[in-house]
């Protein structure tokens, strides 16, 4: 399994004004080819019943889809990956469960914290907030574009901008070394999901020419 995708969609249905399966389909429409399911607060048969259904849509665009943090979960709908935070498994522990058949991606917030996860296995990190979040501080200070710049000079898996990007900054992210972004509300608070997925492809595509 390989990082193949340069966009990565994380949802949240609190800024979803659909339906999270219908706004799934959309951003896939979009051209989006990687979903992490992040829903923190759902009782684990809801959150079980909603990766099953965005199984099936993610399935039908040959596109990869991630569970945040629950690696039972990511087992039981046969996940492409998973995706763990601070509070999470170690990757080395979550590893031993799926072998190489997941990627394992991995939040960090620092350049110690991305060395290490890059030691402890991950596939590729998300690093943010990169910038001031619409939730504010709810993810800590921002860490700014050069952090990326930094610890590009120190691992090798693919770094992902996270927290704070859109339309106006995308392409500051990428030309500081970003491997691809990932990204909440640029896309799923949009009123056009579709549009909004087709332009930030485009941002990305137009940066890494
Ligand atoms: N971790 C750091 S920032 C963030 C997470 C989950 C949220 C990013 O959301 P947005 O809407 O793309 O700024």
């Amino acid at each position: 399994m390989v990082v193949d995708f340069k966009l990565y969609l994380i949802t949240d249905r609190k800024v979803i004004k659909t339906s999270l399966p219908a706004a799934v389909r959309l951003a896939l429409k979009g051209g989006v080819r990687a979903v992490q399911v992040r829903e923190k607060d759902l009782p684990v048969r809801e959150l079980l019943a909603i990766a099953q259904e965005l199984r099936r849509i993610t399935r039908e665009s040959n596109a990869k889809l991630f569970i945040n943090d629950r690696v039972d979960v990511a087992v039981t709908i046969e996940a492409d990956g998973i995706h763990l935070g601070h509070h999470s498994m170690p990757s080395e522990a979550v590893r031993k469960i799926v072998g190489k058949k997941m990627l394992i991606g991995v939040s960090a917030h620092s350049l110690t914290e991305a060395v290490n996860a890059e030691k402890a296995g991950a596939d590729f990190i998300t690093l943010g907030p990169i910038f001031m979040t619409p939730t504010k501080m709810q993810y800590g200070e921002p860490l700014g574009v050069e952090v990326i710049r930094i610890v590009k000079q120190h691992i090798r898996i693919p770094v992902f901008g996270l927290g704070g990007i859109g339309n106006t900054n995308i392409a500051q992210v990428m030309q500081a070394k970003a491997d691809g972004i990932a990204m909440i509300s640029a896309i799923f608070a949009a009123d056009d999901i579709q549009r909004a997925a087709e332009l930030m492809n485009r941002r990305i595509g137009e940066a890494v020419q």
